[in-house]
């Protein structure tokens, strides 16, 4: 009888599948596209907007010409992708490699490897990657039937975004000197949807068309700049499986809270009576004190097969039930969703390392550096611009002719521009104090700060912990922090401030999710703990575009070990220089 059982399982388990070169072009051009009545010219990959999606099976290379038609310096990054000893292939400009000149080429090769799920690529230069952006989708080797969840019928890539009417390098000079921009909606699939509308002709949405009784994997990514999202379906529940390409313990849960960088993988099961149903993205944001911006919510619809054939495609939105949407204040239904998140057990998940060489407290915050000389009028004043901290320092771009990355591999000596990004706050105050939003008071003296180009060593293996803690310095926004080249353990999150002897108790050593993007709660923390076995030179990052552009950035430089396995290789043959790319 076993053997039976056994012999039956390899029937119908397929042989794994030989590991295959995956080979794109991506053209990146600008086209004209019209959406509120508004012509705009969009930078793009293939003419398409999101881009093309790139689709893999675990252990595969992939290969991608980029041809840069675009009028801008571009870099791509593949976001959550570990890039085990292949940090020239990060995508981080100036960092890593040089920018693609326009009407310049680049071939990135990297491989992907012990990681499934949903991870997703953009451009890492300016806000480009708010319209040069596409999903990566990472299929298990042994097939669909390995899932560790009913196999779906379909799987379908669900990419909120925004849709800008403004150049956004333009849109990127602003934010860099404190001026406010925003965008005109968001997206769903690049659809803005029917609460738009152009003189009264409303703007198409995404359509999701169902069979009744199948179920669906959403791989949903937010590439927004801007805002994290909660997701709805009227009528009907998520169950997520999967969270930045790691599995996690399939969770029930009728809204899904998404920050930029972050992916949830999500079953979604065809059972309502048939009918329209709305999919409703919201961006959330603080409450006031805190700035407040317009809430650009956009909607797509899932509507049931049998249901088009008796109604026709002439109204779509006729009769689509609406779900009940969260505040947009209300960001406690992130922080449980994101809370309630655990790592699947299954055989290839890592073990949470219990020893730590290395602990790093971060404070992130906004701050203020005079437009000209040391002092000035501050609070807001025309002679300040706003930039965004860790720990006081604001990220200073390197003015280097080549990539840190090779002057660090050919070990120049010519790396004396960065200064030690501080492993705790320089200064202990009531960080979450809410009086440090303006107008105040208490926010005047802590409010100047200054730029550098911040950088941690670690040594080669090292156990890293992080705790996040955000605070009300100037706003009291939360803050996606995203880390290159490797996943973290997210031990724990809490609100308010952060208590060593009283939060380490209860960090979940067992089955803590494992992330790129760890969201840090508003006026709140978060603990992570990495192994830090991955050479080279890795951005960290807040994935607010706007936190990032300000300054919201250090390196993490994780250095060689005594092996091959264990060390930065060189430079791929035809990497090229600055200026001759
Ligand atoms: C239309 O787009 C242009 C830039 O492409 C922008 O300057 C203008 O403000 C937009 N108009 C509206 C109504 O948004
Ligand atoms: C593009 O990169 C080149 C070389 O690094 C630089 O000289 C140029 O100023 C950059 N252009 C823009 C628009 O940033
Ligand atoms: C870039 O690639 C395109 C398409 O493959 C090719 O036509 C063009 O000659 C290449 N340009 C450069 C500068 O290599
Ligand atoms: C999620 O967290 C909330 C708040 O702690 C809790 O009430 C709820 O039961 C949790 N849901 C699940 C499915 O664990
Ligand atoms: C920090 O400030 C908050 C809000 O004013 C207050 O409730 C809290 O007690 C303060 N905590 C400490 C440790 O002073
Ligand atoms: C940051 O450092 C500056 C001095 O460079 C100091 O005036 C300010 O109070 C500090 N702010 C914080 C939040 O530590
Ligand atoms: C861009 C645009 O035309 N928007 C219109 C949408 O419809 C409302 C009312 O129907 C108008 O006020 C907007 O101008
Ligand atoms: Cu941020």
């Amino acid at each position: 009888m076993a053997i039976g059982v056994v012999f039956f399982l390899y029937a119908i388990v397929p042989p794994a599948a030989m590991a295959a070169v995956v080979e794109h072009t991506f053209v990146v051009s600008q086209v004209k596209m019209t959406h509120l009545c508004n012509e705009t010219l969009v930078t793009v990959v293939n003419g398409q907007f999101p881009g093309p999606a790139i689709e893999v099976t675990e252990g595969d290379s992939v290969t991608v010409h980029v041809v840069n038609e675009s009028p801008y310096n571009l870099t791509i990054h593949w976001h959550g992708v570990k890039q085990r000893l292949n940090c020239w292939a990060d995508g981080v400009p100036m960092i890593t490699q040089c920018p693609i000149l326009p009407n310049q080429n680049f071939t990135y090769r990297f491989n992907v490897a012990g990681q499934e799920g949903t991870l997703w690529w953009h451009a890492h230069v300016s806000f480009l990657r708010a319209s040069v952006h596409g999903a990566l989708i990472i299929r298990p080797r042994r097939g669909a039937s390995s899932y560790p969840f009913p196999k779906p019928y379909k799987e379908i890539p669900i990419i909120i975004g925004e849709w800008w009417q403004m150049d956004l390098a333009r849109a990127d000079w602003a934010i860099a000197h404190s001026v406010d921009v925003y965008f005109g909606a968001s997206t769903i699939n690049g659809k803005l949807g029917d609460l738009y509308n152009c003189s009264g002709a409303l703007e198409d949405g995404y359509m999701l068309d169902v069979e009744p009784g199948k179920t669906y994997l959403l791989r949903i990514v937010n590439a927004a700049l801007f805002a994290e999202y909660y997701l709805k379906i009227a009528g009907h529940k998520f169950t997520v499986v999967a969270a930045d390409a790691n599995y996690v313990s399939p969770y029930t849960t009728d809204v899904i809270a998404i920050a930029p960088g972050e992916t949830v993988d999500a079953l979604v099961v065809a059972d309502a009576a048939p009918g329209r149903y709305y999919m409703v993205a919201l961006p959330n944001q603080s409450p006031e004190p805190d700035p407040q911006s317009p809430v650009l919510i956009t909607r797509g619809i899932l509507q049931y097969r049998n249901v088009q054939e008796a109604l026709g495609d002439s109204s779509s939105s006729e009769m689509a039930v609406a779900p009940e949407m969260p505040d947009d204040q209300d960001l406690l239904t992130s922080f449980y969703f994101h809370r309630n998140l655990t790592s699947l057990h299954h055989p290839q998940r890592p073990l949470v390392p219990t020893r730590v060489d290395e602990h790093l407290f971060i404070t992130l915050s906004l701050g203020s550096i005079c437009r000209r000389g040391q002092s000035c009028k501050r609070g807001g004043s025309d002679e300040t611009f706003t930039v965004a901290t860790m720990n006081n320092v604001s990220f200073q771009q390197p003015a280097v002719a080549t990539p840190l990355l090779e002057l660090h591999y050919y070990n120049t000596n010519s790396m004396d521009m960065l200064q030690d990004l501080p492993d705790k706050p320089p200064m202990v105050f009531n960080y979450t104090d809410q009086a440090l939003i303006p107008p105040g008071p208490k926010e005047a003296k802590l409010e100047p700060t200054s730029k550098a180009t911040v950088a941690r060593r670690f040594r080669q293996g090292s156990v890293v912990e992080v705790v996040f803690q955000g605070t009300a310095l100037l706003q009291s926004e939360s803050n996606p922090m995203h880390l290159h080249g490797h996943d973290v353990f997210v031990l724990a999150q809490g609100e308010g401030l952060y208590d060593a002897a009283r939060d380490t108790a209860w960090y979940n050593l067992v089955n803590p999710p494992i992330r790129n993007t760890v969201h840090v709660p508003r006026l709140g923390w978060v603990a992570i703990r990495f192994v830090a076995d991955n050479p080279g030179i890795w951005y960290m990052h807040c994935h607010f575009e706007f936190h990032m552009t300000m300054g919201m950035v250090g390196l993490f430089i994780v250095e060689d070990g005594p092996t091959v396995d264990t060390s930065l290789p060189a430079p791929p043959a035809d990497f090229p220089s600055c200026g001759h790319i």
